[in-house]
């Protein structure tokens, strides 16, 4: 079945096979691999040029934390082999640039609306249609929707008394003007101190007179040791890539890292700290999973933990900003991993100073700075590093609405579930990409955009093939993966800090842990048997 295609290049007032929302490493490869099924599809980008995440967090230092060549696609091998990583972990600008090429290389951007907005989505159970609409006051019509909205897109600035009153420069890291930002001689004060801050605070400490770290929870930052990748070593990479792939796509997280040394409970303190010493000076995520039991046994957590501590009481010279930047309270990784360079070095700057804001917190904002319990801290800029709203809030963004025009945001106002965090019950023909109950923001993310979106693709082309129009994810099927993601979020200790995984940072947002944490390989296989039982858990309709 093909329904009737008049897609126009300039104008989106048309009828599609499949809409894409979102033109980051998600809906681009959606774009394609749709196209290469030979169906009519469009794509919708709020950012007046492709990336996603790449295109919107240009704040100084971004950078992913996963090797970069881990984090590229695979579904193209002359992509793969040509493409130069110059880094160990990519900054922002190169993979940037390298969706960008992708974008030319595969003739994407012909199909995407840039610099557009979808505000609403209805399904006209009728016609079995998705009529979506624009910001600039149009509508398109396509059988199937896909959500590559992106887990980390709608950027959160926290409310605080006197905000508006501030006057001097304010900037969120997710929202950085494209020009840059110059921070010599102004008084710096920095908001948040996750991977976004962290990333950041090293790079304004450097330009700014003054920074201020405003801190709330101090995080576990293990040092990056990012370094240039040599030809050879990449040429080696490359040439490996098959064998490198096939085990990303059957690890747990799916990348590479090297096996855990044991258990951390049934090593010798002298044989933990060796272990921890040698994935500390190796740099990057490694650290997380030095000991097999470090994300299931809270005490084994703690010789990981107080490791880190001891670091940090190492390098910060004044021991009552070390103690403050000490992480206590939480197990280490169950907040995301900081992944840093220099990061507590820089609290050893003169022109950098610690603000704990649980021992003296922001009370308001006012024309000057920032006033704290103790203090006026006075500023010409503002920097909220304060995150997102995870998961859902690109979604809740958008005024979804499926059967019985019943509102995405309303159905999931308990929080949000999903069948394979793909698809929910009661929106037909809407497939997310590393959606809630998937593993998502747990994985390498391109890792489990490629299966997503191969596995949705598949099923859109086994509908056509099958002659049924309509899919839909049954409640049934969407409870008991609910329960199963619940299920293995409260045997891990993830469960155990206020983390954005769980929504906890977002005011009145329910408490539910939202990414998959069942592996990335497991996942696959489960996807695969589904689809190869005739997509159990959906129904049909033609
Ligand atoms: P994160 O990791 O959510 O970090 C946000 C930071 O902002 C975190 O330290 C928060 O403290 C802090 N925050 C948030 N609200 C406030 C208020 N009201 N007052 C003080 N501090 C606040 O976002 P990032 O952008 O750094 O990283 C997101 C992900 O992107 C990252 O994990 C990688 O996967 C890539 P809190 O911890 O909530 O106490």
């Amino acid at each position: 079945m093909r329904i009737s295609t008049l897609s126009n290049k300039t104008s989106h007032n048309a009828t599609y096979d499949v809409v894409v929302v979102g033109a980051g490493f998600a809906g681009l490869y959606a774009l394609h691999s749709l196209r290469q099924r030979g169906l009519s599809v469009h794509g919708f980008e709020a950012g007046t040029g492709v990336g996603g995440t790449w295109f919107w967090n240009t704040y100084p230092g971004a950078r992913c934390d996963v090797d970069s060549a881990d984090y590229s696609y695979s579904f193209d091998d002359d992509l793969q082999q040509e493409w130069v990583w110059t880094e160990r972990f990519p900054t922002q600008p190169e993979i940037l640039r390298y969706l960008e090429h992708v974008a030319d290389r595969f003739s994407l951007r012909d199909d995407i609306a840039f610099d557009t907005r979808v505000t609403s989505a209805q399904f006209d159970e009728t016609a079995g249609l998705w009529i979506i609409a624009t910001d600039d006051g149009n509508t398109a019509t396509a059988r199937w929707m896909i959500m590559a909205t992106g887990a980390l897109s709608a950027a959160r600035i926290p409310q605080m008394d006197g905000q508006e009153a501030f006057g001097g420069e304010v900037h969120h890291t997710a929202h950085w003007p494209a020009g840059g930002v110059d921070f010599t001689d102004k008084r710096v004060g920095v908001i948040g101190t996750g991977s976004s801050g962290v990333q950041a605070i090293p790079i304004i400490a450097e330009q700014a007179d003054h920074l201020t770290v405003f801190q709330r929870t101090p995080g576990f930052v293990i040092p990056a040791r990012n370094r240039p990748l040599s030809p050879g070593e990449l040429d080696d990479i490359k040439a490996q890539y098959p064998s490198r792939r096939a085990l990303q796509r059957e690890s747990h997280g799916g990348w590479i890292l090297p096996p855990p040394a044991g258990m951390a409970l049934e090593a010798s303190p002298e044989v933990r700290d060796k272990e921890y010493e040698s994935r500390w000076a190796a740099g990057g995520i490694a650290f997380q999973t030095t000991f097999g039991d470090l994300m299931f046994d809270a005490a084994a957590n703690e010789t990981a933990a107080e490791f880190v501590r001891s670091k940090i009481r190492e390098t910060v010279s004044d021991p009552i900003t070390a103690e403050a930047l000490c992480p206590k309270g939480y197990p280490l990784g169950t907040k995301r991993l900081c992944i840093g360079s220099d990061y507590y070095e820089t609290f050893n700057r003169d022109n950098v100073t610690l603000v704990d804001v649980r021992a003296t917190p922001i009370e308001r904002l006012d024309r000057g700075g920032i006033e704290t319990a103790a203090e006026l801290h006075e500023l010409d800029m503002i920097v909220y590093a304060t995150g997102f709203d995870a998961l859902t809030g690109s979604l809740d963004g958008i005024d979804i609405r499926g059967r019985n025009n019943l509102a995405l945001r309303d159905a999931w106002a308990a929080g949000p579930r999903t069948y394979l965090g793909v698809a929910v019950a009661g929106f037909p023909n809407m497939f997310i990409v590393t959606g809630p109950g998937s593993p998502s923001v747990l994985s390498n993310v391109v890792v489990s955009i490629e299966q997503h979106v191969e596995w949705v693709v598949d099923y859109i082309d086994h509908m056509r093939r099958t002659g049924a129009h309509v899919a839909e994810a049954t409640s049934t099927a969407q409870d008991e993966w609910a329960s199963h993601v619940t299920g293995i979020a409260a045997e891990s200790l993830y469960m155990q800090a206020d983390s954005w995984y769980l929504g906890a940072n977002i005011p009145g947002k329910p408490r539910i842990f939202l990414p998959y944490l069942g592996g990335v390989g497991n996942y696959r296989i489960l996807c695969t048997q589904i689809a190869d039982d005739d997509y159990r858990g959906f129904t049909t309709s033609i």
